[in-house]
């Protein structure tokens, strides 16, 4: 098959970019992991770091693999600010986008033929790598995937097939002297052009089965899940920005919460609802942590009561942190 009936294919399914490689192992990335787990750059993480001798090597991932394609959806609609009350998730968290691609990608696989795997934010798997590989995009200074279309404000996901596809070309583009993201990243967890050190980063403390340390939580603000600082100000998304700015936001989204709801709410309801993102261990607890900070961060008196019942609680992380969300409140007043 050629690159063009690909990309013909994947058009048709609704997949915004979409790119070709042969399943070779991924030398560098490999090395990288290995450098990062020494330096305790990766934190607890598992993930893709638990085996790079798997996750690097698309090659082991399907007997008789021939090819590795890569995909980009984007999720990018505007959406409403947090209100009173109210925190935010990261953009890509706002719907189950990971389901979407991952139903793209087994039609995709199934309108080719042969045997195929689907990976999708799988631990087997590192799917910027194989991005890059196949030109879907470039790897910016966060770290993020940039597609030249759609900034980074994509999802990826990766089949890998049995059929023989025209491998599409690595992207000749950079950051260039630009470096809006390491400036603007509030906890500097961009340590280098390209490294990020997870123990610094939000997004990884926001999903970490660990108390949230005191000097992280002031930096958090109104955020309940993800960060999208370093993506907010890279001159990659303004096109994807503009074009979409009048987009309807789906039925389904949820760019906001409420954080009363989510402390007062019975906690496996609350996992159940939000099971796109990622608990360790499903544990209610992480997300009512991180709706306390919020609270703290930008709750009023009125919202004592809900934190109260957490300062009463037997659980010692989630009382601790109720007592420093009610100190804040008392400070500001
Ligand atoms: C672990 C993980 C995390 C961790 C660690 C992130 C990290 N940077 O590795 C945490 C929890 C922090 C995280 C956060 C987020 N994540 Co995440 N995460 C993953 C996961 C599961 C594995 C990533 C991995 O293997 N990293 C390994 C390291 C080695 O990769 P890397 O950091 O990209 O390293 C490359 C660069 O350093 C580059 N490089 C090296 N030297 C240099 C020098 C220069 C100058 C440059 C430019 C680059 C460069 O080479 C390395 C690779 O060889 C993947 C899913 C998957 N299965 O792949 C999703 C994934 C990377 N995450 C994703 C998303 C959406 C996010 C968030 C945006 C979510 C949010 N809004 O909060 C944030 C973004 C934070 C950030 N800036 O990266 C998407 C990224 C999509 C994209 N466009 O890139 C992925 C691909 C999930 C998916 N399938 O869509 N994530
Ligand atoms: S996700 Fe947030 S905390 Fe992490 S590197 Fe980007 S801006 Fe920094
Ligand atoms: S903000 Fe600038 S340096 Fe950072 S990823 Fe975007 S283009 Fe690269």
């Amino acid at each position: 098959m050629t690159a063009s009936e690909l990309a013909h294919l994947a058009e048709e399914l609704g997949l915004d970019v979409v790119g070709a490689a042969r399943p070779e192992p991924y030398e560098d990335t490999e090395r990288h992991i290995r450098e990062r787990l020494e330096l305790g750059y990766f934190a607890d993480m598992r993930f893709t770091m638990a085996r790079p001798e798997v996750s690097c090597h698309p090659e082991t991932l399907l007997p008789g693999a021939k090819t590795v394609i890569s995909a980009a959806l984007c999720y990018y609609t505007p959406g409403p600010g947090p209100e009173g009350g109210e925190a935010r998730l990261a953009r890509y968290a706002w719907r189950d986008h990971y389901a979407e691609l991952r139903e793209k990608l087994d039609a995709l696989g199934r309108r080719l033929g042969g045997s195929y795997r689907v990976l999708v934010d799988a631990n087997h798997h590192v799917d910027r790598a194989g991005a890059v590989r196949s030109g879907v995009g470039f790897s910016g200074k966060n770290t993020m995937l940039i597609t030249r279309t759609h900034g980074s404000w994509v999802v990826l996901g990766t089949l890998v097939t049995a059929v023989e596809i025209e491998p599409t070309p690595p992207l000749d583009l950079n950051c260039g002297s630009c470096r809006l993201c390491i400036d603007a990243c509030p906890t500097d967890a961009i340590v280098e052009a390209g490294v990020i050190d997870a123990r610094l980063c939000l997004a990884y403390w926001l999903q970490a089965p660990h108390p949230i340390p005191e000097p992280v939580r002031a930096d958090l603000g109104d955020q309940a899940y993800g960060c999208d600082v370093c993506q907010d100000v890279c001159p990659w998304n303004r096109g994807v920005e503009k074009r979409r700015s009048g987009a309807e936001l789906p039925e389904d989204a949820t760019p906001t919460v409420s954080l009363v709801d989510w402390l007062e709410r019975d906690g496996a309801a609350l996992v159940a609802e939000f099971d796109r993102l990622y608990v360790p261990k499903n544990d209610p607890r992480w997300l009512q942590r991180n709706a306390l900070i919020a609270l703290g961060n930008s709750g009023a008196a009125g919202d004592a009561d809900v934190i109260v019942r957490y300062v009463e609680s037997d659980d010692e992380i989630l009382s601790e942190t109720a007592e420093w969300a009610l100190a804040q409140i008392a400070d500001r007043a």
